[in-house]
């Protein structure tokens, strides 16, 4: 009598080296007069990555992540978070959106406030 030798199990072994670990990515983003400073206006991360934006303004501003659509409202004085993981790649732009009245303006022509960037890993 014979065992099924468990050796066949072993050279069925898979070992599965993963993608690289997805990092975990704080950016501080200081807003003046509705602008970003332009060291920080491009932001480059990889698929996976949990980026967490940690955005200041010296006047209150809605912000909106496209594609993630993620809408944030900043006020003056105080770090807001925006954290996304990024499962997508592309470029996402980030907009201002009107305050007040309407809700969500249209300030879609206008150039971005920043773009996040998302590679593939
Ligand atoms: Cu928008």
């Amino acid at each position: 009598m014979r065992l099924v030798s468990a050796s066949w199990a072993l050279v069925l072994l898979l070992i599965t080296a993963g993608p690289a670990l997805a990092a975990e990515l704080t950016f501080d983003i200081k807003i003046e007069r509705g602008r970003v400073p332009d060291a920080m206006r491009l932001i480059r991360v990889n698929e996976g990555d949990v980026v967490k934006l940690r955005w200041t303004s010296d006047q209150p501003i809605v912000l909106h992540l496209h594609g993630y659509d993620i809408e944030k409202r900043i006020a003056p004085g105080a770090v807001t978070e925006l954290a996304f993981t990024a499962f997508a790649t592309g470029r996402f732009p980030v907009h201002v959106h009107a305050q007040g009245a309407g809700g969500s303006g249209r300030a879609h022509e206008e150039a971005p406030l920043a773009t996040i960037e998302v590679y593939p890993r």
